[in-house]
This record gives C-alpha cells, structure tokens and sequence, in this order.
C-alpha cells in the first residue's frame, strides 16, 4: 500500500497514530511503528525531560521511524520544540494551533513537519510555511475539534494545496481507509482504535468505555467558549453541558475540566474524568494488539477497494 505518505515517512502502511495527551507514550508509539504504521509520542503538556525520557526509550523498542506530537495550546510547546532539534527526532506533527514560529528551525535540522488542521485556510498556511503534509482532522475525531466534517474538510483541503494530505476524525477500520482515499487522502490518522489496543496504557475502564460506546455515545463540550472538545458521555460531562447551558463563566467550566484527562487516563474515575473519543468509538468492540488493528484496516481496504472497482470500474 504505497502512497507519498509512505514514500514521505518511510513507513509500511499509510497509517499514522494519533498524539493523544497522556496516552501516547513510548509502548503504543512503538507497537504502532513495529506494526507498519508511524507511531507519535504525545507531548502534551509534560515536561521537556519527561519526554526525553520516553525519545530515548522508544529508540530501544523499535528502529522504525516515530515521531512526536506538540500541543501547541501547551506551556511546553516551546521546550518541546527545541526537544526533537536535540534528540534528532525526524518527524513531528502539531496540533491545536500554528506552528509557525518553529517551522524555521526544524526546516534547517531537516525535521518533516506535519501540522494537524481543521479548516482550508488552515491547510493552505501550513502548504506556504512549508509544512511537508497536513493531516486535515474532522470533527467525528476525539479531544479539541473544529468545526467541519472528515467528508467536507478532506476533498476542500486536496483541492487547496499540493502537499500529501492525511485524513483524521472517524477513521477506525478499511470502510474508513478506502472512504479517505476516495476523498482523495494519502492517508490516515487514527486515534479512538488506538486507545482499544492491548500495548496502549489507559485505565482498563477507560478501554472498556471506548469498547461499550455506541454511536451516540460521545458529546461535545466547550462550543460556548470557543474550546469544543470531544469525549465520551460521564458524570463530568454532564455535569459540564449542565452549566454550560445556564450560561456559566469561562472560568468554571475550564476548572471543572482541568486534571480531567488526567483523570481518566490514569485512574479510570468515572465521576472524574474526561474521556476524550471519537464518534467511531461504536464500531470498536475489542481489545486487540496494535499489528492486529492495523492489519485489518489495511486487508478490509484493500478487499473493499478491489470489489467496489470490480462492481463500478468498467464498462462506461
Ligand atoms: O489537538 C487536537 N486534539 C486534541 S489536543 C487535546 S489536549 C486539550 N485538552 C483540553 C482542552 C484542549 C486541548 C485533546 N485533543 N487535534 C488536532 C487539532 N488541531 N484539531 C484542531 C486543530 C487546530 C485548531 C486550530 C489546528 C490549528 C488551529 O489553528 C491554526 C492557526 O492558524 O491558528
């Protein structure tokens, strides 16, 4: 399965891991690379030294190539920024904003920069500061989300730019891949059927939410405050539309939510945390290694792609 994602990243299968805050660690980024994908370490909002730590320990669990995910609405963002200069990281993508006063410096260490963006404008910004691919992320995806679909957001993009483009939000199985590619995507971006792996270190309530999800099981919060973000429904949620609904501050409902991610990825609170997922989260109902989720998507595309061209390739 080539494309120029492949060619660009040096990759087996056009499939590229989410950087999910708190859960992309080094174990799921490197059983993601292991498997043929591009496994990314999350930044997030940890320290520089925490994330050395974990660049230098995923180069002993595998020798494909990986990459690191900067949040840029972070306070380390900068840190994390002259990081994978450091630690010679070859690949990063961004996300929740512009990356445009790094581009510089990782242009000059030879850094490929894939920012994720959520709207046209966005995309064709990235293409002029040089970014080598944009993953164009629809709003079915989990955690801070825009406002257009994967359907509407990809095609508008590939038409607005020439770099690769790679398709997230909604993504989780071959249906989804071959969907991507007909929309004219090099390639995807997973995240929700990542956080169902066996080598992703969530909560085992966290896992067992995303694997009982249906497909209206997810919500978003934060429309009012200009912050929408996308998890699955719990107490906290509620508790957050609730207030949102009457009106309250910016102020309160940020507090609410802080630590919540935290929450949930580390202790499974139920009551507490914010269980940030996708929309396709009801098409996911097994627990199952990373290699196995990614060779699935991969055969059930190719099967679905060679059928449909059967059913509609000739004859006009
Ligand atoms: O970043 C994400 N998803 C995230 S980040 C995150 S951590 C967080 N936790 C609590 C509140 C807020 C964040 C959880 N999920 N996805 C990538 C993404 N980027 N989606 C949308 C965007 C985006 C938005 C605005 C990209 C660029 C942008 O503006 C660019 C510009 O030119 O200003």
């Amino acid at each position: 399965m080539n494309t120029q994602i492949t060619e660009l990243l040096g990759i087996k299968y056009p499939i590229i891991q989410g950087g999910m805050a708190w859960v992309a660690d080094e174990h799921l980024a490197s059983a993601v690379s292991n498997a043929g994908g591009l496994g990314l370490i999350a930044g997030g909002n940890a320290p520089k030294e925490i994330i050395r730590e974990k660049i230098r320990a995923i180069r002993s669990l595998t020798d494909k190539q990986f990459g690191l995910n900067i949040m840029l609405l972070s306070p380390s963002a900068p840190d994390l920024a002259d990081l994978v200069v450091e630690e010679n990281v070859k690949i990063v993508t961004t996300g929740a904003g512009s990356p445009q006063k790094y581009m510089e410096k990782w242009k000059e260490n030879n850094i490929t920069v894939i920012p994720v963006v959520a709207s046209v404008a966005q995309a064709v910004k990235m293409e002029k500061l040089g970014a080598d691919a944009v993953i164009g992320e629809g709003n079915e995806a989990g955690g801070h989300i825009g406002e257009l679909t994967t359907m509407t957001l990809i095609p508008q993009i590939v038409k607005a730019v020439t770099i690769p483009v790679i398709a997230a939000g909604g993504i989780a199985s071959g249906e989804g891949m071959a969907a991507a590619f007909m929309l004219g995507a090099q390639g995807i971006q997973c995240g929700t059927c990542f956080l169902a792996s066996d080598e992703c270190n969530i909560h085992p309530k966290y896992k067992e939410m995303v694997v009982k999800a249906s497909d209206i099981s997810t919500i978003v919060t934060g429309r009012s405050t200009g912050h929408p973000v996308r998890c699955l429904k719990s107490p906290l949620i509620r508790r957050y539309i609730a207030l949102e609904k009457e009106g309250e501050s910016f102020e309160t409902l940020e507090q609410l939510t802080t630590g919540s991610l935290k929450n949930a990825v580390t202790e499974g609170s139920y009551d507490e945390g914010s269980f940030m997922a996708g929309q396709i989260a009801g098409l996911i109902h097994n627990i199952r290694p990373c290699k196995e989720i990614i060779e699935d998507i991969v055969i059930r595309t190719q099967k679905i792609i060679a059928e449909k061209s059967k059913q509609f390739g000739g004859g006009i």
